[in-house]
C-alpha cells in the first residue's frame, strides 16, 4: 500500500455556533476541542497516516468535520453540496486540499449530500437518505460511482445525523452497526457487529490500514471488537462529540496517488 493521506481541518473559533440535530446545545470550549483534535491528529500519524491540516473556517463553526465536504475515491475525489446551508462554504477550502491528490467533480444543486452519509467498503458504496443527503445527490453519486464500479446501495437512516453515525466497517467483510438506526436488510453481504446496547453512538470507527481509531466513550463496543482480534486506538473527542463529530468526521482518509502526474 502506498502513502496513507489523512485531510484535517482545524477546529474553528466559531465551532459554539455548530449545526446540531439530536443533540441540545451545551457550552464547547474550542481550546479543548483543539486540543482533542490535534491529539487525534498526533494517533493517525502513529498509525501510519502523514497528516496535512488546512487551516479553521473562521466563521464556519463545524469546518472540522471534513468527512461532510468531500468523498474520496481511489478515483477521483467529489467536493459535496452539503445538506445544511450553513456548511456549503466549507467546499472550497476543501477542493483546494484535494486538487493536487485526485481529479476533483462537484455536486450541483438540487443535489444535497455530507459526506458522513458515504461508507464504501470495497466496491459498495453504501449513500443514508438522511436528512442531509437527499435522492438527486444520491443520483449524481451514482452517475459518478457506477461508471467507476462501484454498486451505490441507499441506506434509510433513521434516528441519526448520518449514515456513518449509525454503520461503519472494521474491515472488507464487517460492518459495525447500530441497528436501530440503519436496516440490516439494506446491508446484506456483510457480517454484523452491533454496538453495546448502551453504546448507541458506537458505530464509527476509522480504518486506517488493519488498524482502527475509535472513540474512548465507548469502551463496552470497544472490547467487543478486540475480542475479535483488532487492535484499537481510543482517543478522548468529546468535545467535539458536544458538536455532534464523531471520528469518521474529522479526516478524510486515502492512499495518495500518482493519478495526476500519470494523466
Ligand atoms: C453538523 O451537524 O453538520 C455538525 N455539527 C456535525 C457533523 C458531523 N459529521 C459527521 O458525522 N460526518
Amino acid at each position: 500500500m502506498g502513502q496513507l493521506l489523512a485531510i484535517t481541518r482545524a477546529v474553528s473559533p466559531a465551532i459554539a455556533r455548530c449545526e446540531l440535530t439530536h443533540l441540545s446545545r451545551v457550552p464547547i470550549d474550542p481550546d479543548k476541542a483543539a486540543a482533542q483534535h490535534a491529539d487525534y491528529e498526533r494517533a493517525l500519524e502513529r498509525m501510519g497516516c502523514a497528516v496535512r491540516r488546512i487551516a479553521a473556517g473562521q466563521d464556519l463553526p463545524d469546518s472540522v468535520f471534513i468527512e461532510d465536504a468531500a468523498v474520496v475515491l481511489d478515483e477521483v475525489a467529489i467536493v459535496t453540496r452539503p445538506g445544511a446551508e450553513s456548511r456549503r462554504a466549507e467546499a472550497p477550502g476543501v477542493a483546494e486540499a484535494l486538487e493536487p491528490y485526485r481529479p476533483l467533480l462537484v455536486l450541483e444543486p438540487p443535489g444535497t449530500l455530507d459526506g458522513g452519509d458515504v461508507l464504501v467498503v470495497g466496491r459498495s458504496m453504501f449513500i443514508g437518505t438522511s436528512r442531509r443527503t437527499n435522492l438527486a445527490g444520491i443520483e449524481q453519486m451514482r452517475h459518478i460511482a457506477a461508471p467507476l464500479g462501484y454498486a451505490v446501495r441507499p441506506v434509510s437512516v433513521r434516528g441519526c445525523l448520518h449514515l456513518k453515525s449509525a454503520v461503519t466497517s472494521i474491515d472488507d467483510q464487517t460492518l459495525l452497526v447500530n441497528r436501530a438506526w440503519a436496516p440490516l436488510e439494506e446491508l446484506r453481504g456483510f457480517k454484523f457487529l452491533d454496538v453495546d446496547p448502551g453504546e448507541p453512538s458506537a458505530a464509527n470507527i476509522v480504518r486506517v490500514g488493519t488498524r482502527l481509531l475509535y472513540s474512548a466513550s465507548f469502551p463496552r463496543t470497544r472490547a467487543r471488537i478486540e475480542r475479535r482480534g483488532f487492535d484499537v486506538t481510543a482517543v478522548d473527542v468529546s468535545e467535539l462529540a458536544k458538536a455532534e463529530g464523531a471520528v469518521t468526521c474529522c479526516s478524510l482518509i486515502f492512499e495518495e496517488s500518482d493519478c495526476l502526474s500519470a494523466a
